[in-house]
């Protein structure tokens, strides 16, 4: 099975529970959690004055194909009330999708591997806890 890494963050509402349900949802539409990072408190960067967020990554595995998996967490995140409105907004929950195996992809509605993730430190630490080997300095 395709292994994936998936990054998530939440700065509104109970954010602690918004990941805990996001987990708990990505399980259920077939994405099988390896490994999880520690929850990290983060400021944020980017967008609007805004509250802190809690990051995290994970590995899994999945036979969801790249769309697929897009499409099953644009419908977590909706259910976990996720608003899109003000672009890098507060939000309750984002899942980002990092790497899918070594698929290089360049849709117009989704990128692999995640274009920022390197210059993320709220995306480069929790990996390189989960993968110190793979994504070290
Ligand atoms: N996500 C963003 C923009 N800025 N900052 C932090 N600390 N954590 C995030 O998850 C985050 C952000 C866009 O998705
Ligand atoms: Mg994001
Ligand atoms: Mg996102």
């Amino acid at each position: 099975m395709p292994i994936i890494y998936l990054s998530l963050g939440s700065n509104l509402g109970k954010r602690d529970e918004n990941l805990a349900k996001a987990l708990a949802e990505l399980e259920k539409v077939g994405v099988a959690i390896e490994k999880e990072s520690s929850i990290i408190e983060t400021d944020p960067i980017g967008g609007p004055p805004q509250g802190k967020f809690f990051n995290m990554v994970l590995r899994a595995q999945t036979d969801l194909s790249p769309q697929e998996l897009l499409q099953q967490i644009h419908i977590i995140e909706k259910n976990l009330g996720r608003v899109r409105s003000i672009k890098d907004g507060p939000r309750t929950i984002d899942i980002d999708i990092l790497l899918y195996d070594d698929l290089k992809i360049n849709d117009e509605d989704l990128v692999i591997p995640h274009p920022r993730m390197k210059e993320r430190e709220f995306v480069m630490n929790p990996l390189r806890e989960i993968e110190p080997e793979r994504f070290s300095k």
